[in-house]
């Protein structure tokens, strides 16, 4: 019999266990207003090259390599990854965009359509062990993890098919690895909606709808140009049966859209079958953050017609999906505020105690949702996050400094963040037998702080 292969869930693993979506709604994370950035494959490398181990890697025998533990992650490989805000026209996009980059580069302007090419900023993702090492290190260089957004333009009923700013507008979806989702829930008669009235419900619908039909299209191309060549195929070169089964896979996830009604990242999938769709590039397999854009005075009171609704429809057709309220107009006064002021603001309006902001915690989604980690490199000279996807190794993740670390890899020198904290000092973490030597299968965790040695 032929082994069994895992099933994969797709999308957020952490969600997997979870059916209902949650509202993420308190406390907001402090955002850092690091804007500092120091280009990759400098800094790092000096930081980590106190001595480099000659000689030392001794081959071993290769591992026979277990497909059943590897699970294949649905998107693109890599620690590069970027997020899109998606939505209806005028939903407040660009807004949102430039208040959590702090720029004016989105156009955001009052009517639908203002966007037309993306804009890309690269937000820094709040972290209090990032901070507590500054404090600890005091370093010159300080560089937290970002999460590249991408403004994009509004999408409307019918863009599947070409309307609005159609293919265009999806094309920038495609390049994206997740999509941050704006929902307009806040009443401005001023504010022109598209389809005419406030209906968050009817929007979600009508993005949901888009994104799908384009998947069924492609999908639906992708299977005719498999069938057309597939007519000569025997049963017996491995090559035939290969596309045999590519076929079977593509039209599993047709019938996933169609029949199934479900977005691709919902279903239940085999490794080899998330090759087939990561082949593809499919806009619903990639993982959807919604941000409910609220007026401040709903955000302030954590109330609003639609806000169960809304939480009702993500549970019904995309369960386990993160649910995010914020208030752009709130977001817009607070991004001129200093910390202090914004501490004042969180009082006066009645919020918990610390920045009133929600823009921390948007960020920190969306990064979640595309299976981002970060280890640490710290020291005088800089404390570092670097940012790499759950499940890497060690060489890989070093690689991500420099490309030496991972060809030459010799070890890591790794502690973990809470017995830094714990014990206070590297030295007294060494002395506590907490500084652990790992090699090449180690898979690297969240706040690992990471010393690399490599080989000449
Ligand atoms: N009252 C109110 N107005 C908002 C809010 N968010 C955005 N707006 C206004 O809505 C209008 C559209 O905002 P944009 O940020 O340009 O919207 P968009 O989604 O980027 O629009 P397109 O690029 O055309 O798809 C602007 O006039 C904003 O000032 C909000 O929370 N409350
Ligand atoms: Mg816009």
């Amino acid at each position: 019999m032929p082994p069994r292969l895992p099933l994969v869930s797709l999308g957020r693993q952490s969600h997997s266990r979870i059916s209902r979506a949650s509202i993420l709604f308190s406390p907001p994370f402090l955002i850092q207003a690091y804007q500092a950035f120091v280009p990759q494959h400098t800094a790092g490398f000096a930081s980590t090259s106190r001595s480099l181990a000659k000689g030392r890697s001794k081959k071993m025998p290769p591992k026979k390599k277990n497909a059943e533990d590897t699970k294949i992650r649905l998107g693109r490989p890599g620690n590069n990854l970027k997020i899109g805000i998606v939505g209806l026209p005028n939903v407040g996009k660009s807004s949102f965009f430039n208040t959590l980059s702090q720029t004016d580069l989105g156009k955001a302007a009052n009517f639908p359509y203002a966007t037309i090419d993306p804009e890309e900023a690269r937000i820094p993702v709040p972290d209090p062990r990032f901070d507590w090492l500054c404090e600890l290190y005091k370093p010159v260089s300080k560089v937290p993890a970002f999460l590249t957004c991408i403004d994009i333009a509004g999408l409307t009923a019918g863009a599947s098919t070409g309307a609005g700013l159609g293919n265009a507008f999806l094309s920038h979806v495609r390049a994206v690895d997740g999509i941050f989702q704006v929902v307009r829930a806040f009443d401005d008669a001023e504010v022109i909606h598209v389809e005419g009235d406030v209906d968050p419900l009817r929007d979600m619908q009508i993005i949901s709808t888009e994104l799908r039909l384009k998947d069924i299209e492609w999908v639906e191309k992708a299977l005719e140009g498999l069938r057309k060549n597939s007519k000569n195929l025997g049963s017996v070169s491995l090559a035939d049966k290969a596309r045999k089964e590519e076929i079977t896979t593509v039209e599993k996830i047709l019938k996933c859209l169609t029949e199934d009604n479900k977005d691709v990242r919902k279903g239940t999938w085999t490794n080899k079958e998330v090759e087939v769709i990561n082949g593809l590039t499919l806009l619903t397999a990639k993982p959807i953050t919604y941000l409910v854009n609220l007026s401040e005075r709903d955000f302030v009171r954590k109330k609003n017609k639609w806000l169960p609704k809304i939480k009702g429809w993500i549970d019904e057709h995309n369960p386990g999906d993160a649910l995010i309220p914020f208030s752009v107009a709130l977001e817009e006064r607070l991004v001129s505020m200093t910390e202090e002021e914004k501490l004042e603001e969180a009082e006066k309006l009645g919020l918990p105690k610390g920045n009133p902001s929600a823009l921390g915690k948007i960020t920190t989604a969306g990064y979640t949702s595309l299976d981002l980690i970060r280890y640490f490199t710290s020291g005088p000279d800089e404390v570092r996050a670097w940012t790499i996807r759950k499940g890497t190794k060690a060489p890989a993740a070093a690689g991500v400094i420099h490309s030496d670390f991972e060809n030459k890899f010799v070890c890591g020198e790794i502690m973990a963040y809470d017995d830094l904290k714990e014990f206070g000092t590297e030295a007294q973490v060494k002395a506590a037998g907490k500084l652990r030597q790992q090699g090449k299968p180690y898979e690297v965790q969240d706040g690992d702080i990471c010393y690399w040695k490599s080989g000449a």
